[in-house]
This record gives C-alpha cells, structure tokens and sequence, in this order.
C-alpha cells in the first residue's frame, strides 16, 4: 500500500515521563496528538527491518491506538509485530515477549494503576530490547522529535482483527497475535517451586485460604491460569478478574486505599493469603487478614528468602540487590548480612536495567508496591506474589507442626534485622505552585544549611528530632555514567531517620507531591516495639516532616490523598 505523508504541528508537553507520556484520553484523542508521538518515537529509533511488540493493559482508547501504530509503524519501515490477543499484554508479559523473541522494543499502552474510561487516563511507553523501559537517552530523544515534528508517515491498511490469535500479512510487514498468557505462565512456572507451593495449597484448603483481587485490570487472565488452572485453587480465590476498560471505574492501584475490595473481603472472610495487582500487572500487594507487608519489607524479605526459589538456587545465588532511593533500607541490611552488592537508584524500573544486564542485579523494588527481578526487565504483581507463596509453602515445608503465616514471616525478620518503619504521604494532583513553592523552600535549607543541626521535637510523641544533613538526590549509573540529577529532596536525622520529598512523574494533572518518611528500629528494641503500628512509629518524625517544610501551607491541603 502507498505511504502517505500527513502533514502536522508539535504539541506540548510530550515528555514522557517516570514511565511513559500518560494524559488524559481526551488529550490523546485530539486530531495527530496520539500519531506525533508514535512518529517520534519511530523517528529517534531507526526501526528499519526490526520486530515491534505491542501491547498493554487493555484500558479504554487501546484498541484504536494499535491500529494507528501498526500503521505507523509499518509506513517507518517495521518489518513484524508481535500483538497481544484484544491488544492484551501485562506489562511484565510484554518485557518477557520482547526479550523472549528478541524484538527490537515495544509498545505499551497503559497508564498504570491510574484509573481509565473516556474521561480518565491512557499512556504510551517505550521499552527497548533488553524489555525494559526506555532509558532517558532514548525518551529525551523522542520528546526532541515531538518539539520539531512537521509530518507523519502512515499507510492505508483496513483494521486488524486483534480478537484472533494468528499470522498474516500486514501491508509491508507480517502481524502476529499471540496469545497474551501462555509464554508469561511457561516463565513463572520455570522460576517458581509450582510443586512445593501446590502440595502445600492442597494440604492447607480450609486453613490457608488465597484471594487474588485482579482490579478489574489486566491480570485477571494471568492469575486465572496461575492460580486456578496451574495451583488448582477455587474459582472463588480470584475476584474481579476479567479485565475491563475503565477497570470497572475503580483506580487500579494495589495499596490499602484503592484496593479496597480485596481488603474488604479479606477481613470479612478472614482470607489468610490476599494479594493484588495493579491495572497493567506490575505492581503488587499482599495483604492477609491482620497482616499487611510493607513492599519495601517485601522486597527485603524476599531477598532474605531468594534460596528456596529455584531460578536463584540455578543461579548459584543472588547476584546483587537494589531498591529505588525513597524506598527503606531494609533490603540494604540483608544485603549487607548476606555480603551481597546493593545499589540505590532513582525512581523508576528504568534505572535497573544497566546493573541487570550487567550481571550485577539479581532482586529490586521499590516502595510504590514494586518488586521484581532480572527474569525480565519490569517489576513485576504476580512474580512477586508467586514469590511469597513460594516462601510460605517453604517455610512451612521447615514447620510442619505450626502454620506459618505472613505475620511470622515479618515478624521473625524484624527480629533478625530489625525494622525500617516507613510510610508515604501522596498530595494528589496540587497547584503546581504551591508544589514548587514547596520544592524551592527546601532547596533554600540546603542552600544556606538553615535546618542543619537543627533540633524539633513532636508535640504529641514529645520525641525529639535532629536534623543531620539535606541533599538532592543525584545518580550515576555505575555501568554507563550516565547522570540523573534532581531525583528527589532528602532530609536526614541522626537517629538515622529520613524525609524524603518528590514530585510525581506519573500524574496527568496539576502535580503530585510525595513525602516518604522512614525510621529505623533496631532488632533488640524487642518485639513489642517492632510489631508496632507503622503510622505509630512514625507519628513523631511525620509531625516534625511536615512542620519544617510547611507542607501544608504550601499545599493548601491538610491531609494527604493517600497513605500508604
Ligand atoms: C510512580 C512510583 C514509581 C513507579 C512509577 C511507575 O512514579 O512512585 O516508583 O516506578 O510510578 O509505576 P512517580 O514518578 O509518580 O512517583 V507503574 O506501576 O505506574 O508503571
Ligand atoms: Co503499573
């Protein structure tokens, strides 16, 4: 078919950011918006002759999208596409589906755990080869080519059929629609001891009860063939499981707020096991009645466990373990204990990338309900449920008189390395003003080293605080130097405790500020202390966070969206 060449104008702001360009639908559906950035993205890769992948979370205004791309795409010289069935793809699904068939990158269309349907969110992500996001090199260039686009070239081709699994031709290039769930199972069942976790759901039917809550996202296909046809478990132990296009207007987002029908329901049927993911699948949260693991916890813990998992037992060991900047530093102790390397990176699974392909990084995650390892280039919801479940099974495999439960498990690790209490304040969608406002007044403590040494005690806890040192956060990635500056404003304490503040780069509206709060508690200070309520142990320092900054003045907001 002939290539046509339309001609069109930049828009603003296509900067993609932490994880791709994410705005409103209606932003998207403006006349050249969605097919400028699919130009661009073309433009700064060169994909004469390569495979693309595309896929996504399924959410509203995804289908159309694949159809524009693919026509796009071809007229920019791609050769074949790999298309998840209904343009379905998980995000970590799609990261195994590129490295598994070595495809020169993909597409993503998801905006996360925001909420979809015609007046919500949509996004579009790059990822490169290695199956993981694109580093800033690559997104800079993509948003240079969006300030400068004159044209687009696009062939005429009527819509693919995305509801067949199949091959055919496409114009000048070949489509194939995979099945979006059967390579991502054949991966999880070769990391994962599936028997063990089997043999001990069988023996545990009555008294160890698992709830999956898909969020109406993009899972539910994953965790039906996980957990019912591969695990055997009930129907029933999987909720709103079919994916939807505005996710059933909920805001897919696996944190104690958002994913409220599976706390509701665990608490009301006393479900031992619970777990959610978000809308694209690469978040997790595992919540059992009366327990709730703290994802930076979760990330340590599975470091600590990594030895009963068999891709790492094959591995001969963790090769090394990260965590984002604003997550705790649990995983450092283990990493420290084990004698393992450990890095700390800015947020964003994009920063992992360099260390996994160098061999360096076996296990990361970070705060915001992310866990993963170098099995793909994403973070990844059901590998890392899978992962507790692994735990679980093998830990009781040791305790066959006692059922171990997730309590037990967090609390025998706070005993062995003691706790990293630790929260995160979301101020949801704020004037940006009042966000730089509040950016620049503590950029002006750092500056002049007006809080430093400073003392604050809590009102209501009556602790007292000093203030040991701010800093911005700056990363130098040890495989390729490449710098990223302005990563987020950290305040330290001499108890160790920090305050971390940061803007989204997620949001779609206004700004979001996020403040992470973190203190440490020593393994002696005793188990009373240790099981202590997080929003407890950390009453005093949020107190004193948010009085030195003037948050709230700033904002103009008493109390945060989220807490998490
Ligand atoms: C947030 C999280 C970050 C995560 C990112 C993408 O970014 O804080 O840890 O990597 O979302 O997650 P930000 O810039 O809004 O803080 V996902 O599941 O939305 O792809
Ligand atoms: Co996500």
């Amino acid at each position: 078919p002939k290539v046509k060449e339309i001609t069109t104008k930049p828009f603003d702001g296509q900067k993609p950011g932490t994880s791709g360009l994410r705005k409103r639908v209606k932003v998207f559906q403006q006349e050249h918006y969605t097919e400028n950035f699919v130009q661009a993205i073309f433009d700064a890769i060169e994909p004469n002759g390569a495979t693309i992948v595309i896929g996504g979370d399924g959410r509203y205004f995804s289908p159309e999208t694949v159809q524009t791309i693919l026509k796009i795409a071809s007229a920019n010289g791609v050769a074949k596409f790999i298309v998840g069935k209904d343009s379905i793809l998980s995000t970590p699904a799609a990261s195994n589906i590129i490295r598994k068939y070595k495809a020169y990158g993909g597409i993503l269309l998801t905006a996360s755990h925001n909420p979809g349907g015609p007046d919500n969110d949509f996004g579009i992500k790059y990822n490169v080869s290695n199956g993981g996001p694109a580093p800033e090199k690559v997104t800079n260039a993509i948003y240079e080519r969006t300030k400068t686009i004159r044209k687009y070239k696009i062939i005429e081709a009527p819509p693919v059929d995305l509801s067949e699994v199949g091959d055919f031709t496409y114009g000048p290039s070949r489509v194939s629609i995979i099945d979006s769930v059967a390579d991502y199972q054949v991966l999880l069942e070769s990391i994962f001891d599936f028997p063990l976790i089997k043999s001990f759901l069988d023996a545990h039917r009555s008294d160890y009860r698992v709830l999956f809550d898909g969020l109406n996202g993009v899972t539910g296909p994953y965790a039906k063939a996980i957990f019912v046809s591969a695990l055997g478990l009930p129907e029933s132990s999987i909720q709103n499981c079919v994916p939807l296009p505005d996710f059933g207007g909920g805001h897919p987002d696996p944190n104690l707020t958002y994913a409220h029908t599976l706390v509701d329901a665990v608490e009301k049927n006393g479900i031992e096991f619970g777990a959610a993911s978000d809308g694209d699948g690469d978040r997790n949260m595992i919540y059992g009645k009366g327990a709730f693991v703290n994802p930076s916890d979760s990330l340590a813990i599975i470091a600590n466990w990594a030895h009963v998992i068999p891709y790492f037992q094959r591995q001969g060991g963790v090769k090394g373990l990260a965590r984002s900047m604003p997550t705790s530093k649990a995983v450092d102790l283990v990493a420290q204990k084990k004698g393992i390397e450990y890095f700390e990176v800015p947020t964003g699974w994009k920063f992992f990338g360099n260390l996994m392909d160098a061999g360096r990084l076996s296990i990361c995650g970070e705060e915001s309900f992310g866990t993963g390892s170098d099995h793909i280039r994403e973070k990844d919801g059901l590998w890392a449920v899978v992962a507790w479940l692994n735990i679980i099974a093998a830990a009781n495999a040791k305790s066959p008189k006692k059922l171990v439960g997730i309590n037990d498990i967090l609390q025998a690790h706070y005993e062995e390395y003691g706790r990293s209490f630790f929260s995160r304040y979301d101020y949801e969608e704020v004037p940006s003003e009042g966000a730089n406002a509040l950016v620049a007044h503590i950029a002006t403590a750092l500056k002049t080293g007006s809080l430093t040494n400073t003392v604050h005690k809590s009102k209501t806890t009556s602790t007292q605080f000093t203030i040991s040192g701010l800093y911005d956060f700056e990363y130098t990635d040890p495989i390729d130097k490449s710098v990223s500056s302005n990563q987020g404003q950290v305040i330290t304490f001499s108890d160790g405790s920090r305050v971390v503040f940061r803007l989204s780069g997620t949001g779609s509206q206004g700004a979001t500020v996020r403040m992470y709060v973190e203190r440490y508690v020593a393994a002696d200070a005793g188990p009373a202390e240790l099981g202590r309520d997080a929003a407890d142990g950390l009453k005093g320092l949020i107190e004193v966070a948010l009085e030195i900054t003037k948050l709230k003045q700033f904002l103009g907001r008493e109390e945060p969206t989220v807490i998490t």
